[in-house]
């Protein structure tokens, strides 16, 4: 009986607060929801706001809740006459999509339902997005907002190693993701120009592949390199990975590393030079050290020696215990063949393994890498690259999943053979190339992907047809750091294109639209002046 009364009441309520519409369903929120109906009267959160949660939900999400809203909520069993309540509960009956979530707003109530705690955290993040936008009043609009992501994968990367940035900044940059409802953060630790994460097994990788002899200053490609001198580098210890993990799980945020092979790995030659090919005439290769400017470089590991294996194994054991993730990204794009070309190992490896080619090698190291993750209970994800060669005794295991970057043919082709793909396409979510024509633009690598551009990206390609469209994982934005020296500088480049991109990975289709999510972003100013995000200003400008 008490309980009918209850619903009598909350049904009441309810049907007051949507009796007379008065707010049109347009929102502010970034990345537009799915579903809003707005309804008369609003809510105030005040220092006296309960916060009330079912059992289900956990005691750090709780904690989250305050901390994302900056009240301080003291909790409660029971609804109170006095005092609004926020009341946070899980049911993946009420709300059937992963990371899924119902706010629903009244007058004196606030109810978060969700799938699962991800979708809490989204929906708490949305509801910070309103009061953040309704500051300093902080009366948000009675309204019902139904949510869920469109791609369960919705990722940014960052390159660390063309550019060392603090732990400092990855968490914010982690925030970054987390406020418009990112879900991965792939991190580039490795490349030619420096190798960023402790080994413990390997400490010459901290001591020399973590460091490049010079600084390379101005950062202009047209003009000749410039350099002061001093060397450059730095890595993130284990206790600094594992503390950067965690907080990002906290946002509900999965890291994936990146360690590049077989290109790529210069600074990891530098520490093990037995690991590069032997020269034509049969002597060891090298002297390598970490690259001091930009490209793609021709020392990159042998295929033809054991050790490189033994030694990437041991390094990818090491990465598993850091990282939870199910995927671990083994890099593979832009791996030159010319060293391979002349190696005695590396021919004879071809002839023992009846290989037809070079391209082929590349295949089996990828392979032979993919064994070892699939041993561990980890799946391999790599750049496009490594798709090819294939021939069939070297198929990648079905759970292999591919970054489609070079366009979107590598995609599409992964879906196709029933790989899952992550689309990633340089013409449109590369935040390292320019994003507008203003004089003032400061120096980026090639290219023309202004806000628009980024916007106007469709995921799934026409040419697939259902079944291979289930294997479309999701989006990222990556971002490769050569003319990104300072946080500042990277955070310039990311935003707004991330919240973009953001939008893409979770609004549906028909939802979007880019004069109105212009229109939003434009409400968005104060709230990322208000993080001190450095974001382009230009971005209301004409493009073209
Ligand atoms: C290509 S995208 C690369 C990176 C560079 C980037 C510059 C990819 C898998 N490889 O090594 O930093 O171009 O835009």
């Amino acid at each position: 009986m008490r309980i009918i009364g209850l619903l009598v009441i909350i049904g009441f309520g309810w049907a007051s607060c949507f009796a007379q519409p008065t707010f049109s369903d347009s929102t502010a929120l970034i990345p537009r929801p799915v579903s809003v109906r707005p309804a008369s009267g609003s809510f105030l959160l005040t220092r006296q706001t309960r916060l009330l949660a079912g059992k289900s939900v956990p005691a750090a999400t709780l904690t989250m809740a305050r901390q994302l809203l900056g009240f301080p909520l003291s909790a409660t069993t029971s609804a109170t006459s006095t005092a609004s309540t926020l009341q946070l509960r899980i049911d993946s009956t009420a709300i059937p999509k992963p990371e899924g979530y119902r706010l629903l707003i009244r007058t004196t109530a606030i109810d978060l339902t969700a799938h699962d705690d991800a979708g809490l955290f989204f929906g708490l993040q949305s509801l910070r997005q309103l009061l953040e936008l309704a500051a300093p009043m902080g009366r948000i609009r009675c309204q019902q907002i139904d949510d869920y992501p469109r791609f369960p994968y919705r990722g940014m990367q960052l390159d660390v190693s063309r550019h060392m940035f603090p732990v400092s900044f990855i968490k914010k940059y982690i925030d970054g993701l987390a406020r418009y409802k990112l879900n991965t953060f792939h991190w580039h630790l490795t490349d030619d120009q420096g190798w960023r994460v402790e080994i413990k097994r390997y400490p010459q990788l901290q001591r020399t592949a973590a460091y490049r002899a010079q600084t390379m200053i101005g950062h202009k490609k047209e003009l000749p390199h410039r350099f002061d001198g001093k060397r450059y580098g730095g890595f993130y210890t284990q206790d600094e990975v594992r503390a950067i993990v965690r907080y990002a799980a906290e946002r509900h945020i999965t890291v994936i590393p990146e360690i590049e092979m077989p290109g790529h790995a210069l600074a990891a030659l530098s520490a093990f030079p037995n690991l590069g090919c032997l020269k034509p005439d049969g002597s060891p290769g090298g002297p390598y050290a970490a690259a001091t400017f930009w490209g793609i470089f021709d020392d990159v590991f042998c295929a033809g020696n054991d050790s490189t294996f033994t030694m990437l194994t041991n390094v990818l054991d090491e990465v598993i215990d850091l990282f939870p993730s199910r995927y671990i990204h083994i890099g593979g794009d832009e791996c030159p063949k010319v060293r391979w070309q002349t190696c005695a190992r590396c021919q004879a490896r071809i002839r023992s393994e009846k290989l037809a080619n070079e391209n082929e090698l590349q295949r089996y190291f990828i392979r032979r890498i993919e064994k070892h993750l699939n041993r561990r209970g980890r799946q391999l994800i790599g750049w496009d690259e490594i798709l090819e060669g294939h021939n069939p005794s070297l198929r990648l295991s079905d759970s292999a999943a591919v970054m489609s970057w070079r366009g979107i043919e590598g995609g599409i082709q992964a879906m196709r053979q029933h790989h899952y793909a992550i689309m990633t396409p340089e013409s449109h979510v590369y935040f390292d190339y320019y994003q507008s024509l203003h004089p003032d633009e400061p120096l980026a690598a090639a290219g023309y992907t202004p806000l628009r551009k980024t916007y106007s990206y469709e995921p799934l390609p026409d040419s697939l047809d259902a079944d291979e469209a289930r294997y479309l994982l999701g989006v990222q934005g990556n971002v490769w750091t050569e003319y990104m020296p300072t946080p500042d500088k990277a955070e310039y480049m990311v935003f707004p294109r991330l919240l973009a991109l953001a939008e893409t990975g979770w609004t549906p289709r028909p939802q979007r639209d880019f004069p109105d999510f212009l229109r939003r972003l434009r409400q968005q100013r104060p709230l990322l002046d208000r993080q001190n995000v450095h974001y382009d200003p230009h971005f209301d400008e004409p493009t073209d």
